[in-house]
Parts: C-alpha cells; structure tokens; sequence
C-alpha cells in the first residue's frame, strides 16, 4: 500500500459511478445514432477549437490564404463535454472518437481522415504546400510533426490533466509531467535557437502542429501555467511563437469552433470566409455559455 491507501485489485472494473472524463468509457464505439451535418464546401470539417483542433483551422486558413480554393471548408462544432464524439457518424469517420476529423468530399468518394498529424499531412500533400520541397528539410518537417504527435498527450493527457483538472493534486503525478514538459519544451527551445522554424528556414505543418500546444502553455492559454513552468526561461520559443501568431490566417484558424476567450474570437461554426466577419459570437444574438 502506498500513501493513498489505494491498491489495485486484480482485474480492473469500471466504476460508473466514479470521476468522469468527457463521457469516457473502457470501450470504443457510438453510443447514440446521430448523423453528421453536410455543408456545400468540399472539406467538412467536424472540431473544436482545442490546440490539436486549432491545427487544422490554422492549416485550412494558411491553405486558403495561398489562394487554394479546394480549401473551402465547412467546420462544424463537435461538443466533446456533451459527448457528440460518441454519435455514430461521427464514429464512422473517427473510430477513435476524438476531434479533430476531416472529410474530403472533393472526389468521387468521400474520403474520410483522422488524427491532426494524419490531416496535416493530408492537406499538405493535396495541395502541395507547407511542406518543404527541399528532401532534408522535409524530413525534418516530418521529423517534427511526428514529435508533437507523439509528445503532445504528455502535455494534455499528463501535465494538463494532473496539473489543472484531476480533483486531487497529487504531487507525483505533478513532478513527473511537469518534469516532462519543461524537457520537451528545452527541446523545442533548442533547436528554435538556432533555425527560424522548426524544419529550418521555411515555415510548414511542424510549426503548425506544434504551436497551439506549445505557445499556448507558454502563453498561458492553456491550464493556466505559463508562470508555473517559469515561460520567460524560453526566449526562442517566444520569438518563435511571436513570428507566427501574427499571420492572419493563424488568427483567423484560432478562432474556428472556440468555445472560450472574447466573443469577438468565438467562431463557433464556419461555413465561409465571411463568417470571421459576421458570425463570430459577439455578433449573434445567441445565449453566451
Ligand atoms: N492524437 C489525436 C488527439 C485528439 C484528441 O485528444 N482530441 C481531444 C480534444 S483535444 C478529444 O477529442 N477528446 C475527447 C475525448 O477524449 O472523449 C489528434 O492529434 O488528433
């Protein structure tokens, strides 16, 4: 027995009744019908504006503002707390019900895609940008997209979790994904020390993928605690992270499907490049949650 008191029994069981995690359980699949919603645009888009949603927003945008027009996207909001990442459409196009989910229907099928790393890529090969022509400096583009899939869960599911939304604080859990984080951020801090952007010279899907996790601890926007992993301690990073939040397509993508921050940056659901004018939430005479 450890200081909790708590032993594990032999076979795990789900206590239904115990803390819930949006609506999870041990088991995959829908647990209600529901359709997804079908716009006019060739690009659906089914997110919220969570960093790993922001990542396609902000690549969508980066792509329109390029001037490729096959980028037009409907996004719809999908509510992870009210558990719409369990309906079965969205299953269908995600069986790991989790946001954000794509789907071309450009083409004669639709073709469905999941994981933000897996739609950065996606996008980045359909229209042929973002992604460094240059074979070294696209390998480490993908050298670094395939970093943040795999290190992001320890900010979110690890550092984020523990430090900002379990009940209890436990301080093991704590220093270990604290201690990780700062890592991973040393790492970054690193090799944005000496190259403008994180496959070198040109900006691509790595900056993109990396920047709403990383600036946003940095920054503060996500759980709270830029002051807590001591952010100045990052100069680099900052200049980094300060180069490309200024981009407008950046701003605009930040703003797709947020359901936090001012209103004026609220754009819970996009159908066109108009809405970041018209629909964003100061505007609509909606209930504010
Ligand atoms: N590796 C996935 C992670 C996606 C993910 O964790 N999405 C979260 C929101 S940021 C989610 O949908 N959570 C809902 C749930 O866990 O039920 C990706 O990068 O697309």
């Amino acid at each position: 027995m450890d200081s909790t008191g708590y032993i594990p029994p032999k076979v795990w069981t789900w206590d239904k009744n115990g803390p819930q995690f949006s609506n999870n359980r041990p088991t995959a699949g829908a647990t209600h019908e529901k359709a997804l919603p079908v716009g006019m645009q060739p690009l659906q888009l089914y997110s919220l504006g969570t960093p790993n949603g922001q990542k396609v927003a902000i690549m969508l945008e980066e792509l329109l503002a390029l001037g490729h027009k096959g980028a037009e996207y409907d996004a719809w909001l999908i509510r992870i707390a009210e558990g719409d990442q369990f309906g079965s459409g969205f299953v269908e196009i995600n069986p790991n019900s989790k946001i954000p989910a794509l789907v071309d229907r450009s083409g004669t099928k639709p073709i469905r895609v999941f994981e933000s790393g897996s739609i950065l890529l996606y996008l980045a090969q359909k229209f042929d940008a973002l992604l460094p022509k240059d074979p070294a400096a696209r390998t480490e583009a993908m050298n670094w997209l395939f970093w943040q899939m795999g290190s992001a869960p320890y900010v979110g599911g690890g550092f984020g979790h523990f430090y900002a939304y379990a009940t209890a604080k436990i301080p093991y859990a704590i220093d270990r994904f604290t201690m990780e984080v700062k890592r991973q951020l040393d790492v970054l801090e690193r090799r944005l020390s000496e190259n403008a952007y994180l496959a070198g010279d040109e900006y691509s899907i790595a900056d993109i993928a990396v920047l709403p996790w990383y600036a946003g601890l940095l920054k503060g926007w996500i759980y709270d605690a830029a002051e807590f992993l001591s952010a100045p301690d990052y100069p680099h990073m900052l200049r980094w992270a300060d180069s490309i939040l200024v981009r407008p397509a950046v701003r605009r993508g930040r703003m797709v499907n947020r359901l936090s921050g001012p209103l004026s940056e609220q754009l819970r659901e996009r159908h066109g490049a108009d809405d970041f004018q018209s629909r964003t939430q100061d505007k609509l005479e909606l209930p504010t949650e």
